[in-house]
């Protein structure tokens, strides 16, 4: 393990006021993304769409990752640089999700577990070599009657705790997502319940296997009610997702950048500033990993035509810009109409 080379990523990545742009949808979820649009997913609609993303001039203010897609690391946006490059070019650390997407937990029913880890270590390498910086790995978590059960908490937990492991042996700063999903109808405290218990786990795997805490980020939910059921406020989203970061969390992680899960863009971005007004002197940095939370009004300003190429960056940059304000607890609704 190179620590020179995990810090030097940490200390890129991890700055007041900036956060992560999540574009490292698999085939079937930028397909949905896409077909909402109307646009079909190929490789060179993904080309597109992620060159336009990493391109948009003066989002290294406000975003300081970009996780992307195998795919995207070796390719080229119109001006022949290639996407990880376009990246640099406004200071963005590019990353890369290397999960291999969830399936059902055997004898586990309602469990579901993350694939990936044979020949992690050697995908790595050659990742880092495109120019990956950093690396992302998504557990995800239903909520239901019996479940997550014990079992299944306990088994993702090693698999985030692994990926971790291997990633910083290999000098790549870890994401690590638990994803407790806000789908269905369960009341907030079912969704705390649920995230501290997947929380402690995670903790308690990481400390096994020896990842140095300072030296990775982690990208969790917040804690909400069911989104069937119905939406909270800021406020309280804030309390309910800092009681549990409180008792789950080390000081020594040092960023905290949630995920959006599903939650509106304004909403998305009103939670967080309340979560930064409630606790101005947390000892993680609060900010964000959002995907389609960023993305959404940009897909829809873009509707896959060349000449909405502009109007697309401009909305993506609006909402870097709000979430920024929402990283320094300095957003307010009225800043939506400018
Ligand atoms: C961007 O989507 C990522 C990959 O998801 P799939 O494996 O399902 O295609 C996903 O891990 C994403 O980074 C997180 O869920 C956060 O994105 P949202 O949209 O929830 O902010």
């Amino acid at each position: 393990m190179s620590l020179a080379e995990l810090e030097s990523t940490i200390a890129a990545m991890v700055q007041k006021g900036r956060g992560i742009l999540a574009a490292d949808e698999s085939a079937p979820t930028i397909a949905k993304r896409f077909a909402s649009i109307g646009v079909v997913s190929n490789e060179e609609s993904r080309r597109i769409w992620r060159s336009l993303l990493a391109g948009t001039e003066g989002l290294g203010e406000y975003i300081s990752g970009l996780i992307l897609f195998e795919e995207s690391l070796d390719q080229r946006t119109d001006k022949q640089t290639s996407i990880p490059e376009a990246a640099w070019a406004q200071k963005i650390v590019p990353g890369i999700k290397v999960d291999k997407g969830k399936i059902p937990l055997a004898l586990s029913p309602g469990d579901l577990i993350t694939q990936g880890l044979d020949g992690l270590a050697e995908r790595l390498r050659v990742y880092k070599a495109q120019g990956a910086r950093f690396a992302k790995w998504r557990e995800v978590y239903a909520i239901d009657k019996n479940v997550p059960s014990q079992h299944g908490i306990a088994a993702n937990a090693e698999m985030l705790a692994r990926y971790a492991a291997v990633c910083q042996a290999e000098g790549l700063v870890p994401i690590v997502e638990p994803e407790v999903l806000m789908d269905g109808c369960h009341d907030i405290e079912r969704h705390a319940e649920v995230t501290e218990a997947v929380q402690q786990a995670v903790f308690q795997a990481l400390a096994r296997h020896n990842v140095v805490l300072e030296l990775m980020i982690l990208k969790p939910n917040m804690v909400l009610p069911g989104k069937e059921c119905r939406r909270a406020d800021p406020d309280e989203v804030a309390r309910a997702t800092l009681n549990v970061l409180k008792r789950c969390v080390p000081a020594a992680v040092p960023s905290i950048n949630f995920l959006s899960g599903g939650q509106e863009p304004i909403e998305a971005t009103a939670n967080l500033n309340a979560l930064n007004q409630q606790a101005p002197n947390a000892p993680w940095q609060l900010t964000i990993s959002y995907g389609r939370a960023l993305q959404q009004p940009a897909l829809q300003a873009w509707q896959g035509k060349a000449e909405n190429s502009l109007a697309a960056q401009q909305a993506l940059l609006k909402r870097a810009h709000l979430n920024h304000l929402a990283m320094l607890g300095e957003y307010q609704a009225d800043k939506e109409d400018n």
